[in-house]
């Protein structure tokens, strides 16, 4: 773990940009006292995604503050559908998903937080455990009683969405009274006073701190991290391939890497302070860097190692990097299986080849690199070959009679050709 070299979590969160809004007294409670603050996931898919990493990352300064963190899985708001943000009703899940779901992120968010061998442990809940067991009249009476409905219409998430064709169901405008019932839960049973998440979610918050002071005539915070925005013009966290997940198995670890390496001049360095633990003076080197060499990219690459070593941990990071180095440095194939080849080339122009073709004798490579189109002719490739401009999974090719065979093919499956320094092809066995 690096030095703190933030005095108290107040000025660590402010100096990163993360505070968007607190209501009133929420940082003097934070300096003063060691708070239980709360952040909520709900289990819409089997992997959390970058977007979900700014609030993981509140969660992981909390705990290194001495706060305790409690990281809440909604097994049961998943059920329901936080209309907060969307523009549509929500597709309800079946009882399965959820269930699997469930299980997917809280390993995921687990990753990020002591549970053990430290004074603050953190929590992992869930709120299906007390919100499937709810009895609708007692719920009615108890919790219903205390919101008018005017209050609920009031709030950003319902007014949009009564504006719209669409509206809005009775499930998902009753949304807000579950959550504010999880966090008179969670203050009632672990005096949890806090509750943090995306701007997105200051209505729901701030409808549980009004609960907690009418049922319990208690002070509880609410505090939201800013919604982050990239200078791309695209929606931060979304590729051309689609959101960029945590889940190795749905957003590989290169591409993870690629999608932070990626990153603008612009948004690098908020970007470190946001979702790195670099401190001051190690951020504030490569800023200078940024500002003297930016083609070298030293800021990028170090949020991209960060990000990475965080979320897919020392040998996803290796992993990514020598994938790039495939990519970008022509490095030889040693170590890469057909799989990791498939992704990182995922991009590049491809053929498909008959396995029958390459057993035995083989086929010639200037006949096997023609069949790709990486040249026009045979003798254009056999120019190519004697100027060493051809690579065969990344070897130059130094002999035009070179017979290919299966032996090439990486776990029998792939074959990469390259033409000079970048033009890719991939030959599918
Ligand atoms: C459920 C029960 C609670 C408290 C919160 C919840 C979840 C909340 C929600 N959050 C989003 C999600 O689950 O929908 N109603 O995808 C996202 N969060 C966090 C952060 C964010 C929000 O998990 O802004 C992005 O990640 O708050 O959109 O008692």
């Amino acid at each position: 773990m690096n030095v703190l070299t933030a005095t108290h979590l107040v000025e660590e969160l402010r100096w990163r940009g993360l505070i968007h809004t607190a209501t009133e007294g929420a940082e003097e409670a934070l300096i003063n006292e060691k708070v239980t603050a709360y952040i909520g996931f709900d289990p819409t898919a089997d992997s959390l995604h970058v977007g979900h990493l700014l609030p993981i990352m509140v969660l992981v300064h909390l705990q290194r503050h001495g706060h305790t963190p409690i990281a809440l899985a909604g097994g049961g708001t998943g059920m329901i559908g936080d209309p907060s943000g969307k523009t549509k009703e929500r597709q309800l899940l079946t009882y399965e998903q959820i269930a699997h779901n469930v299980e997917c992120i809280k390993r995921q968010l687990g990753a990020f937080l002591h549970f053990d061998g430290v004074e603050n442990p953190a929590l992992m809940l869930n709120n299906a455990d007390w919100l499937a067991p709810l009895n609708l009249i007692e719920f009615l009476r108890d919790i219903g009683k205390h919101f008018t409905v005017n209050y609920m219409l009031a709030k950003d998430s319902v007014k949009t969405r009564l504006e719209s064709d669409e509206g809005i169901s009775f499930t998902e405008f009753s949304y807000m009274l579950l959550q504010s019932y999880d966090f008179l839960r969670l203050y009632l049973d672990h005096r949890c006073t806090f509750q943090m998440g995306g701007s997105d979610q200051w209505g729901n918050i701030t409808a549980g701190t009004e609960l907690i002071r009418k049922v319990a005539d208690g002070k509880a915070h609410a505090v939201t991290v800013p919604l982050v925005t990239s200078t791309s013009g695209v929606k931060f966290g979304k590729t051309e391939a689609g959101a960029v997940w945590l889940d190795p198995a749905r957003t590989s670890p290169f591409r993870f890497y690629q999608f932070w390496i990626n990153t603008t001049d612009g948004d690098a360095i908020p970007y470190l302070k946001f979702f790195t633990l670099l401190n001051r003076e190690e951020i504030a080197e490569l800023e200078h860097a940024l500002a003297t060499e930016p083609h070298r990219r030293a800021a990028q690459t170090r949020l991209a190692e960060e990000v990475t070593r965080t979320v897919h941990g020392e040998d996803g990071l290796r992993k990514a990097q020598a994938a790039t180095e495939v990519l970008f440095g022509g490095r030889d194939l040693e170590g890469l299986s057909a799989d990791d080849l498939l992704d990182i080339f995922a991009e590049v122009p491809s053929s498909a080849l008959e396995a029958g073709s390459l057993s035995g004798a083989g086929i010639n490579v200037v006949d096997l690199a023609l069949g790709a189109g990486l040249d026009r002719s045979k003798k254009l490739i056999r120019d190519l070959i004697k100027n060493g401009g051809l690579y065969l999974n990344n070897r130059a090719v130094d002999d035009p009679d070179r017979a290919v065979t299966l032996d090439d093919a990486i776990d029998g499956r792939v074959i990469v050709l390259r033409k000079g320094k970048k033009n890719y092809h991939l030959v599918r066995v």
